[in-house]
Parts: C-alpha cells; structure tokens; sequence
C-alpha cells in the first residue's frame, strides 16, 4: 500500500508536536482543490561518467504556500542506482520538517534497495513541514523539495531517462492540491575506457576529431603524458589530443620493457614505474603494439612489452588527432 503525503504528514505531525486532530484534518481533507502546482525533475549536470555520481532535485512549483510534496521516481536501473535521499533545500531546517522514503514500514534503505534491485521505481519520496492546517509552509514559486544522489552504472553514449509518477501536493492549509502536471530530466552516461577520449568522440565519424574508435578499447588513442614522465619530472598529463610531444615523449622510453620493468634505460625511465600514480605502467603509457586493422592506423594496438622507435612512428600516425 502507498503510503499518503497526508498521511505522513500527520503522523509526523503527531509525532513531534501531538496536537493534530484527525478530525480536522478529514475536513480539511473535503475542502475542493483550488489551487495547482507541478513537479519536475532538475539534474544536476547533462552528462556524467559510468561509476560517478550525480543529483536529481524533485523541484515544486506552485502559486500558494505548500507544505509537502510526494512522488515516485522512475529510472532505468540497468544504467542508474539510487544512493541516497535527503529533503531539499525547501525543507531544511527549522521549523520542523520530514522526509518519508519508501511504502511503510521500509526504512529508506528498504526503499532504495527495492528500487535498484527489483523495480526501478522508488516509491514514495515525500518532503514536507510537520504540521498542517497553516503555517509552517513553503512560499509560492519553485522550490527545491527533495534530492535524491543518483550513480550511472553502466552506458556507452546511453542517455538515461528518470521521471515522476503519482505526484502529490499538499497546501499550506492541509488541502489536497491538484498537481497539473510532471516533468521528467534525463542524463547522458559516457564510459570512457581511459584513453581521455568521450565515447561521444570516439563514436564519431572523423579520426581526426577523435573518433572511428572504439569507447571500450582504451589503447587506440594515442596520447600520452607530456612532458614525459621521469624520475623528478612526475607532473606529465595527457592533453586529450594527438601531437608531435607524444611522439617526442615516447623516445624518451625507448628501450624500456615489460619483461625488465625496473631496469632503466639512459633517460632514467622504467617501464613498471609509476610516477604518474595513475595505476598504469609508465611504460604502458608509452607503448602500443601495431594497428590492427591497417586501414585505420591512427587506432594502434595494445602494449607489446617493449618501447620502440616503432611506438613513436605509431604516434606520428596519429598526430593531429584531437578529442577537446
Ligand atoms: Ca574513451
Ligand atoms: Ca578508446
Ligand atoms: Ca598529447
Ligand atoms: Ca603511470
């Protein structure tokens, strides 16, 4: 069974202050909606990487004082999870307010744990002020209700739709409020596999502009940090583009190899250091193996275990190439 805004707002009201009659709040109940509102989801960003987290604000509009709001969240949850809920800004703070979560008696962990593991909807998300029939309220306008964290868990260039369902508000006098209408927001997932390069980028028809590409293989793009990484030179960074400093950085490796990671050659770099602390073998960093496909040799193979003049001719292949 839902579990009623109203409801939860009167018995958190009797809760925390005891004074509520349910008869009153019956005919309030009976009083005819007048006034409306809506509801719409506001995300935090438009895109956002595969693994991170981001916000989905349940925003209320309305043309009188509310003093809560109720909805469903629908999500897709093969590419989204819920983490956590928390009241909106709207709600934070004195007086009194609540957050109810989930179709009683679920905690917010029972509630979020359904959501992500059996239904993709999260059930009964209600912010309001723990008292009706007057103040405390909410002004008109739109505010802030409820915000929930959200993580994208899996997408290649896979845009994530989220939406509202069973909407309901509650004025400031305790009547029932008509809700016009739900608005739903959406969010772009990228994967990236590690190689700097968008898999909007790399999905695109140009390798020039980083793409004909694959976003989950993260060896065909070849940039690398610049400067190059050496003992006491650790501040090197991938630009995201293909230049001729790649290709001038690799030299620095020659000689190097998987087999021999701690051996240094003349420049002072090893193949299994790490000196950028990225998680990687320096040496990898610098080391491709021939393309594999030789119609597309802007796209080098993965690491061979050894840097060679080979490496930086594979970069040069490339130069040019630019994901920003
Ligand atoms: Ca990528
Ligand atoms: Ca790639
Ligand atoms: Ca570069
Ligand atoms: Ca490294």
């Amino acid at each position: 069974m839902r579990r009623s805004l109203r409801v939860a707002v009167l018995a958190s009201a009797c809760a925390l202050a005891g004074v509520i009659a349910a008869g009153t709040l019956g005919a309030r109940n009976s009083a005819l909606a007048t006034n409306s509102g809506s509801l719409s989801v506001s995300v935090s960003a438009p895109s956002v990487f595969e693994g991170n987290n981001f916000t989905v604000a349940i925003m209320q509009t309305a043309t009188v004082a509310t003093s809560g709001v109720q909805a469903d969240l629908t999500f897709d949850r093969t590419h989204l999870q819920i983490v956590s809920v928390t009241q909106g800004s709207a709600y934070t703070g004195p007086p009194a307010s609540g957050l109810v979560a989930g179709v009683a008696p679920q905690t917010v962990s029972d509630a979020v744990n359904e959501a992500n593991t059996s239904t993709g909807t999260f059930k009964n998300a209600s912010a309001f002020y723990a008292s009706t029939g007057g103040q405390p309220s909410i002004p008109a306008g739109t505010n802030q209700a409820i915000v929930i964290t959200m993580q994208a868990i899996q997408g290649v260039n896979f845009t994530a739709s989220i939406g509202l369902a069973n909407p309901e508000m509650i004025e400031a006098t305790g009547d029932s409020m008509t809700v016009s209408g739900t608005t739903g927001g959406s969010i772009l997932i990228h994967h990236e596999d590690g190689d700097q390069c968008l898999d909007t980028k790399e999905l695109g028809p140009s390798h020039a502009t980083g793409g004909q590409r694959d976003p989950n293989n993260p060896w065909d793009f070849f940039d690398v940090p610049t400067p190059v990484l050496l003992p006491g030179h650790t501040t090197g960074t991938r630009s995201h583009a293909v230049t001729i400093a790649d290709a001038i950085a690799i030299l620095s490796y020659i000689g190097t190899t998987a087999a021999n990671p701690n051996t240094a050659n003349a420049n002072g770099a090893m193949y299994g250091s790490d000196l950028d602390a990225d998680g990687h073998q320096d040496g990898q960093e610098y080391d491709r193996g021939t393309a594999p496909n030789p119609a597309m040799p802007w796209a080098p193979g993965p690491p061979n275990g050894a840097v060679q003049i080979s490496d930086a001719i594979l970069a040069l292949n490339s130069v040019g190439d630019n994901c920003n």
